[in-house]
């Protein structure tokens, strides 16, 4: 389908975004370029987000914005200085991630061949505030990083359908095991203590 900028619905705060995305994920079939540009037209606006945004200072964390009637998950992750995830699969899901503050920088790698090379680096993309990436199995895996040493970073994730497991990968080895994926807050509220192994 063509995304034609006068089809487009304003998205002007993130409850915007979330009754658009509801509609969107009504059908079972996924648009990803529509998807892309709903959340390229929100630009984000702290006052939205806030009450999401529950960092911890070891590791960096998932907190549950909306679980997308069954059919998405939307989570905002909240990066301290120098935070940086593991390389790891999408679990068959479309997988977009949108930068809501701060600087992050995607690392891509190829799927490895065998569990005892190094993993094999294919790019790497520095995402500023508002902007988005998108991966799925098929264009590899990544690993996420905050480089700066002194500034958090804040993105806002959709994964659809929504999983609680991934795999994760060894650089070195490209060894993998299946890692769970934990929330730190759900709907602004802690649930657990448990930090995320990912
Ligand atoms: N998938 C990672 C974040 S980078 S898309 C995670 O949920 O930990
Ligand atoms: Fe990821």
């Amino acid at each position: 389908m063509e995304v034609k900028g006068e089809n487009m619905p304003s998205i002007a705060t993130l409850d915007d975004l979330r009754a658009e995305l509801h509609k969107v994920f009504e059908s079972d079939s996924v648009n990803v370029e529509y998807v892309n540009e709903l959340l390229l037209n929100y630009k984000s606006n702290p006052i939205d987000w806030k009450k999401f945004a529950h960092g911890d200072r070891y590791k960096y964390t998932r907190n549950l914005v909306d679980e997308g009637n069954g059919k998405f998950n939307l989570m905002l992750l909240v990066w301290g200085p120098s935070h940086t995830s593991t390389i790891h699969d999408h679990a068959d899901a479309h997988c977009f991630m949108k930068m809501l503050d701060g600087t992050l920088q995607e690392v891509r790698f190829q799927w490895p061949s065998d569990e005892e090379s190094e993993m094999v680096e294919s790019g790497r993309t520095v995402l500023k505030k508002n902007e988005v990436c998108y991966i799925n199995d098929s264009l590899g895996l990544h690993r996420v990083e905050n480089a700066s040493h002194s500034e958090p970073a804040v993105s806002l994730h959709l994964y659809c359908p929504p999983f609680d497991n991934c795999q994760v990968f060894d650089e070195g080895t490209s060894k993998k095991i299946k890692c769970p994926v934990t929330f730190w807050t759900k709907f602004g509220k802690k649930v657990n203590q448990v930090r995320n192994k990912n």
